[in-house]
């Protein structure tokens, strides 16, 4: 038996706190990007993960609480090549997490970091989370030592090596991908901005936002952050953003009045899936 706190889960059973470090870590994985992986094939390979994309470690209690939050339209096939190497290698460590997709509705144009805002409010809605990881549905960590968990200090960026890139950070400010925040680094930064719509500009707009909030960018070893992205063409729907660069002149400004503080959107549904929640959110349209 473990000393301190009860569980969480009153209906759980009491169990000695998970290993520092997960004894199931592997280090580099192989991913293929092999096409179709059915849903029920994944629910096969993952029979733990409960309904609604949700995940305890069977025999300990987990020292970290994960919400996986994607921005998403129209990309089925990738979110089942994501779903199929993501549930495993959540579980190698050792973590409890969900994994929720944040559905933008309707025809309007793609609004990627407002998605993200809605993601963080809906999920520390839903669960206690004490990291908040945001993450294209088109990347696949590739080195399950790429914890999936914060720094207690400062936002962590975490898609530091991707294939498009050769494997290198593209610029030093560089934000995009996969990033991970507590709950209380978001609040300091006013969350995301809410104002762009279509392609770019976004990420660096959060960039901005940590270092004006006080905060800086932490990483993860470039040997370490390594990621293959789905080759995929440009969405219809997600055209460059023409605005972006005046927008990004205007953050310093904007950022504090622009973000969680001013979200509004229309939650349309939230549904359960065997391996993720379903957030359909109506977030309105470029004005
Ligand atoms: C880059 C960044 C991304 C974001 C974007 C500019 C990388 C690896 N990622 O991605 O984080 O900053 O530039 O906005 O550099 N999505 C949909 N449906 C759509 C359109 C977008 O689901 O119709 C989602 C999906 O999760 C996708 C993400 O938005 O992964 C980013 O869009 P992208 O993959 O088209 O953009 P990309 O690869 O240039
Ligand atoms: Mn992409």
């Amino acid at each position: 038996l473990s000393k301190q706190e009860p569980s969480r889960d009153e209906n759980r059973v009491y169990l000695k706190d998970c290993p520092e470090i997960s004894p199931y870590l592997v280090g580099p994985v192989t991913v293929l990007i092999s096409s179709a992986h059915s849903v029920s094939h994944i629910q096969q390979k993952n029979p733990l993960v409960a309904l609604g994309g949700r995940y305890h470690p069977p025999d300990c209690e987990p020292r970290h609480h994960t919400a996986v939050i994607i921005p998403y339209r129209n990309r089925q096939a990738h979110l089942n090549i994501l779903l199929y190497h993501l549930h495993p290698f959540l579980q190698r460590q050792q973590l409890h997490y969900g994994i929720y997709i944040i559905h933008q509705a309707g025809n309007s144009t793609f609004n990627r970091a407002k998605l993200l805002n809605v993601g963080v409010r809906e999920a520390l809605r839903d669960d206690d989370w004490d990291c908040l990881f945001l993450h294209d549905v088109d990347l696949l960590p590739e080195n399950d030592k790429n914890l999936y968990m914060c720094d207690p200090t400062s936002p962590k960026h975490v898609s530091v090596a991707m294939d498009k890139f050769g494997y290198r950070l593209p610029y030093s400010q560089y934000f995009g991908g996969v990033s991970a925040l507590t709950p209380d680094q978001y609040l300091k930064m006013n969350g995301f901005p809410n104002e762009y719509w279509g392609w770019g500009g976004e990420d660096d707009d959060i960039s901005a936002r940590v270092r004006l909030s006080g905060m800086n960018i932490v990483r993860p070893p470039i040997s370490v952050g390594h990621y293959k992205m789905i080759r995929h063409r440009g969405d219809r729907g997600n055209e460059e953003n023409p605005h972006r660069f005046d927008l990004l002149l205007r953050t310093r400004r904007s950022w504090r009045l622009d973000g969680i503080n001013t979200l509004t959107y229309n939650l349309l549904s939230k549904s359960l899936h065997p391996l993720y929640t379903n957030l359909s959110v109506d977030i309105g349209g470029d004005p």
